[in-house]
């Protein structure tokens, strides 16, 4: 048996987080969208930014990208892209909240041509997945309502489970849906997917190709996630994470920065079932947005929080905890936890990025690399991409 230290570092050099395309585009809020030199014009520009954050961190060899904000004529020649860039297209993202059409929902809409038309988007996803060679297909739907007696919650739900289960048929081999649930907004009233036993249910009903997708800024306040978490795995329907942080809503914030003992207690629960490997089934993936910080520094620190969280989680001493928790030794098994947690493994990351030939400190450099220079001087004019919102 290895020591904890070599296992923690064969775990971690195979870890992937997968980037957001929209992260490197230019975001905000509905008071304001910041823009920001360099920012890219287009999908290739923004897989290119991507590339540069696994380039310094080894961990994030995957993009997701979200349609339409990454239409492109040739999905095949942006995968031969992204391939060249030394990164792989991943999640494949719908898009049924910017449409003037639905304003009173898509897919849970009271018009069945406005579900017809959310439909065909939810299909024309699929295909795009069959040209990047995607497996996953993100569903996150805006929809749901504002006042009392606006729609019938159970008819917008009847709804739901005609739209999903079409879109079912339609996956590939291969191929699965995930599905995201979000607390409220940009609904305020009812979201028609609104938690994880919603989600879980729908997709308990589809089968097993569709799974949960917990963003971990779509929660009441003080809700437990890691509760959430040993459910859905225990259930075997944990799909992936939408990792980010929040102070009070869907902040959006880098993750582990506004609550790094929660993304531990996370990370606790998925090593200790031993589902934090490429293998595991569970799409890891960043939801974040850079509205005032940079971006592509922003991802890199991003994913160097996920890697600290998991180094702190695999160097639980789990003989000691299940020793502790089985003699009820309250305050002990919480000690060991907070032990692990306590840990500082910034030297073991710097360690193992030196071994796997990068650099220790991926922020130094990148910033040292010039690459933000580059693009600031090579990116003028032409659109900068971002939400349009
Ligand atoms: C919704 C959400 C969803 C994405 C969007 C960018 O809040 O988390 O995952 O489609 O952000
Ligand atoms: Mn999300």
């Amino acid at each position: 048996m290895s020591d904890p230290i070599t296992r923690a570092k064969t775990v971690l050099a195979a870890q992937n987080i997968e980037l957001p395309s929209w992260a490197f585009g230019n975001s905000g809020t509905r008071f304001k969208v910041f823009t920001q030199e360099g920012v890219p014009r287009d999908p290739f520009e923004k897989i290119a930014d991507a590339a540069q954050v696994n380039a310094y961190t080894g961990a994030a060899g995957s993009v997701a990208l979200h349609i339409p904000w990454d239409k492109v004529e040739d999905y095949g020649a942006l995968a031969a892209h992204a391939a060249n860039e030394g990164v792989r297209i991943g999640t494949i993202n719908s898009n049924t909240f910017q449409d003037d059409d639905y304003m009173l929902g898509s897919v849970c809409h009271p018009d069945p041509k406005v579900r017809r038309k959310a439909t065909a988007h939810l299909l024309e996803c699929v295909d795009i997945m069959d040209a990047t060679g995607s497996s996953d297909l993100k569903l996150w739907f805006a929809d749901g309502t504002n006042y009392p007696g606006q729609d019938t919650i159970a008819g917008r739900q009847a709804r739901l489970v005609e739209v999903l289960a079409e879109v079912y048929e339609r996956l590939g081999e291969g191929q699965r849906l995930l599905l995201e649930y979000k607390l409220f907004e940009p609904s305020f009233y009812t979201t028609d997917v609104p938690d994880w036993g919603t989600a879980y249910a729908h997709c308990l009903k589809l089968g097993p190709k569709a799974q949960v997708v917990i963003d971990t800024g779509h929660h009441a306040p003080g809700t437990n996630i890691e509760f959430i978490v040993a459910i859905l795995l225990r259930e075997g329907k944990l799909g992936g994470f939408d990792f980010n942080s929040r102070f009070y809503a869907d902040d959006d914030l880098m993750v582990g920065s506004a609550d790094p003992f929660q993304l531990f207690r996370i990370m606790h629960e998925l090593v200790s079932q031993e589902v934090v490997g490429p293998d595991s089934g569970i799409a890891y993936m960043l939801d974040q947005c850079h509205n005032i910080e940079a971006k592509i520094p922003g991802q890199i620190r991003s994913v160097m929080n996920v890697q600290e969280a998991t180094a702190k989680a695999l160097l639980v001493d789990a003989e000691a905890l299940a020793k502790a928790q089985a003699a009820g030794d309250v305050l002990e098994a919480n000690a060991v936890l907070m032990d692990a947690y306590n840990t500082d493994v910034r030297p073991l990351l710097a360690e193992l990025r030196e071994e796997q030939g990068l650099a220790a400190d991926p922020m130094r450099a990148y910033a040292a690399s010039g690459y933000a220079e580059r693009i600031t001087s090579e990116r003028v004019g032409g659109a900068q991409a971002g939400w349009g919102a």
